[in-house]
């Protein structure tokens, strides 16, 4: 195919003009998010047995290890998703937790 532009070299104020370079990849995989359940000393065990089977879809045995590190530790992964849906589960979480009086938290961080 022919061009019609000029040739251009070094000084030429043309130089490149009009040339787009792509270095980066075209796609970017969506940051992930982590649900972090933490400790207190007035939230009962068995509420947040519950909260973990309701929100996070865990069975009774998932809940009650994941419980059980909070518990121990100070705080716990419930589950990485992306950041609409962190955000939604964490609202859920602290929502539901306040309606039964309970002052369980729970946030959200960069996987
Ligand atoms: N520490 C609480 C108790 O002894 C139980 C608990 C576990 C509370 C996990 C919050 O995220 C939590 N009743």
């Amino acid at each position: 195919m022919s061009d019609h532009r000029k040739p251009t070299g070094p000084g030429d104020p043309d130089l490149n003009t009009g040339v787009v370079t792509k270095t980066k990849a075209e796609t970017k995989k969506p940051a992930m998010y982590k649900v972090l359940l933490l400790n207190d000393d007035y939230t009962p065990m068995e509420f947040v047995v519950v909260i973990l089977m309701r929100f996070f879809g865990k069975s009774q045995e998932e809940a009650t290890t994941v419980m059980l590190h909070v518990h121990r530790r100070g705080v716990g992964v419930c589950g990485v998703y992306s950041y609409e849906v962190a955000e939604t589960k964490v609202n859920q979480v602290i929502d539901f937790s306040r309606r039964n009086e309970h002052p369980l938290q729970c946030t959200m961080e960069k996987d």
